[in-house]
């Protein structure tokens, strides 16, 4: 199929995906009686930010001195355990929304029902289910269990809106990498980054980007938060990070040398797009 140009691919995407949320009406979610779990109000229902950003864990992010810049969105996303205290300087310190994968749920070591770190904002969880969709087959044998932390946390702290990513959104967003690179990607979900940029195009009328695409600090560092080195995680083994990189580049509006100097692509929000 032909090279999609920037404004089709775009076009594409908001055309293909819908941000979608388990809103407990589906089974078996609806026999559990999730409906009285999940937030009232639904994740695509708080949209209208104007200017957003979303803001990678790459290790590249240190010593950039970007956080006043992205402390000046409307709304910030960020990601797993990525924290903001000791790095203000650089990543600034407001949290709009925060991605999680079911590890982070699950994993003993993150203390997720009681670490301040995940008691600011929105909380959007997500979990690799199978291709199919097939939500009871998902229900009975998650990746890593965030069912039972999801009801658990939301019981305990019922006035912080929290969600769990319906496996669809994460699929089609799958789908839009594969048909648009030549090469056959592996037949793993998009990384939470990925994730995540598209949420915000559903929810905003301006994305930026920090540090998907990598500065000119491009470092083996993988987070910048902690000394773990590891070239896999700025260009993708599990994830096709390397295909949704290239993807989002070509999409990118912003300037070549905020690209360059602070790792920024500026991606318009479906609500801001003319198809
Ligand atoms: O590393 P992770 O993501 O938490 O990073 C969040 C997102 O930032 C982008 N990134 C990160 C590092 C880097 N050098 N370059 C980048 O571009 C990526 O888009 C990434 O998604 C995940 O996607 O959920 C991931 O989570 C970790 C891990 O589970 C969490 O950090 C919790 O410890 C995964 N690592 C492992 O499973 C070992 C990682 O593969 C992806």
């Amino acid at each position: 199929r032909k090279k999609l140009s920037a404004e089709e691919l775009l076009c594409e995407l908001k055309r293909k995906i819908q941000l979608k949320t388990i809103d407990g009406k589906e089974p078996p979610f609806s026999a559990l009686g999730w409906e009285k779990y999940v937030p009232r109000i639904p994740l695509n229902k708080l949209n209208g930010y104007r200017s957003c950003a979303v803001v990678t864990s790459a290790g590249a992010i240190l010593d950039s001195s970007l956080g006043k810049e992205i402390d000046s969105h409307e709304a910030v996303l960020r990601f797993n355990s990525a924290p903001t205290q000791g790095y203000e300087k650089d990543v600034g310190n407001k949290t709009t929304i925060r991605i999680v994968n079911s590890q982070i749920l699950t994993n003993p070591s993150q203390h997720f029902m009681d670490n301040p770190l995940y008691k600011d904002g929105i909380l959007v969880a997500w979990d690799p289910a199978p291709y199919s969709v097939n939500l009871k087959k998902w229900y009975n044998k998650p990746d890593y269990d965030l069912f039972t932390p999801y009801v658990q946390y939301r019981l305990k702290y019922p006035g912080q809106p929290f969600y769990i990513l319906h496996p669809r959104f994460i699929w089609q967003l799958w789908d839009i990498i594969q048909e648009n690179t030549q090469e056959k990607i592996q037949p793993n979900p998009p990384s939470s980054g990925f994730i995540g940029i598209l949420l915000m195009m559903s929810m905003c009328k301006e994305v930026h980007v920090y540090e998907f695409i990598p500065s000119v600090r491009q470092t083996d560092l993988c987070h910048y938060y902690e000394r773990y080195y590891d070239a896999a995680c700025t260009l993708g083994a599990y994830h096709p990070v390397l295909y949704e990189k290239l993807l989002i580049q070509r999409m990118n509006k912003g300037k070549e040398e905020d690209l360059y100097r602070k790792g920024k692509v500026v991606l318009p929000g479906f609500s801001a797009m003319r198809c």
